[in-house]
């Protein structure tokens, strides 16, 4: 008699797993031998025929590997995941943009790249008598001479702060003459509140330490050593040609550095547009004083040397004149000192 169908099928189950385990290990590389094996030098798997009647399993393609390299360089790799793919993107494209701005510090110019170069001159120390005298022409009350001592030298920039400077760094051009188009032209129409503003913005980009000259600064820079009305010498016969104003600025102003410089190489100290200093107005002091700064506080602050729209008695050395900070005027503007 045969035997119990479940006997039957219980030997043949045992018999396929001795099958398999033999063939398993006929088909398995020697361990020692796999590292020099080339991917074309290995052998094919041996088939595995399943047993009559018998589903053939396949392995879960997360299963870890039976053996090994063979197995490894057989298989295909796992595609990656989605979100890796993104991940290594964004870290790329992270990566190229910090290397971007770490390039482009390296090869910034000490201004703002779109920032045109100015330039400054070297003021040494020194002491002048600032104030004019009673008998210079034009002079009004409160140009009362004292001497001055400057115990520092400081860099006073040779022109005008221009236009496009003023847009390079607050992104617009509030002048009135913007509209001649021409980006040489002096910056107007901005408070000395907003040149303060303009002032913190360029010092934060830079790092710099740009600031407004004193009063006392301003006009030590504008004598260049000379101790008349102007720069040139007494009377307004030159000044046609070291400064734009009211005779021949054609009530506009001009680009910077088209008239004669001082003899220290500054343009447009006499005229084309007026320059806001750092002092709040007041008296000057009586007697001898070091590094003057100005009354501690005040309504009007300090504005010097004429512009287009003034007469040649306000363009002198001394005069002064002085307006609220938060006041702007087309022919009013400023320079940098450092
Ligand atoms: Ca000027
Ligand atoms: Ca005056």
């Amino acid at each position: 008699m045969g035997k119990n169908p479940n006997d039957r099928f219980a030997t043949a189950v045992a018999l396929r797993d001795e099958l398999l385990s033999y063939m398993g290990e006929r088909g398995r590389p020697d361990p020692g031998a796999v590292s020099v094996l080339s991917p074309d030098s290995l052998p094919e798997p041996p088939p595995l025929e399943p047993a009559a009647g018998q589903t053939p399993t396949l392995e879960a393609p997360t299963a870890p590997p039976q053996s090994s390299q063979k197995t490894l360089l057989v298989e295909a790799p796992a595609p990656r995941p989605k979100w890796m793919l993104t991940l290594t993107a964004v870290v790329s494209v992270a990566v190229i943009a910090i290397m971007a701005v770490f390039v482009r510090m390296l090869l910034t110019p000490p201004w703002p790249a779109d920032f045109p170069q100015t330039d400054f001159v070297w003021i040494a120390p020194g002491e002048f008598t600032m104030g004019s005298p009673d008998t210079e022409a034009g002079r009004e009350p409160d140009e009362t001479q004292y001497r001055v001592t400057l115990s520092s030298g400081y860099w006073l920039a040779k022109y005008e702060v221009t236009q496009e400077q003023w847009q390079a760094v607050m992104g617009a051009n509030p002048a009135i003459f913007a509209t001649l188009r021409d980006p040489k032209l002096p910056i107007e129409n901005v408070s000395w509140d907003e040149v303060q503003l303009f002032i913190k913005k360029l010092n934060a980009a830079e790092g710099t330490d740009f600031r407004l000259p004193t009063e006392a600064e301003w006009e030590y820079g504008c004598r260049a050593g000379t101790s008349a009305a102007f720069s040139f010498g007494e009377g307004n016969a030159r000044l046609g040609e070291c400064a734009w104003y009211k005779e021949n600025g054609q009530t506009l102003t001009h680009p910077v550095g088209t008239k004669q410089p001082n003899a220290l190489g500054l343009y447009d100290m006499h005229g084309n547009v007026k320059e806001w200093c750092q002092d709040w107005a007041g008296p000057y002091p009586v007697g001898p004083a070091t590094d003057p700064q100005g009354p501690e506080t005040g309504t009007a602050r300090i504005y010097r040397g004429g512009s287009w729209g003034t007469d040649g008695a306000t363009c002198r050395s001394a005069d002064r004149s002085f307006l609220a900070p938060t006041k702007q005027g087309s022919d009013l503007g400023f320079r940098l000192c450092r």
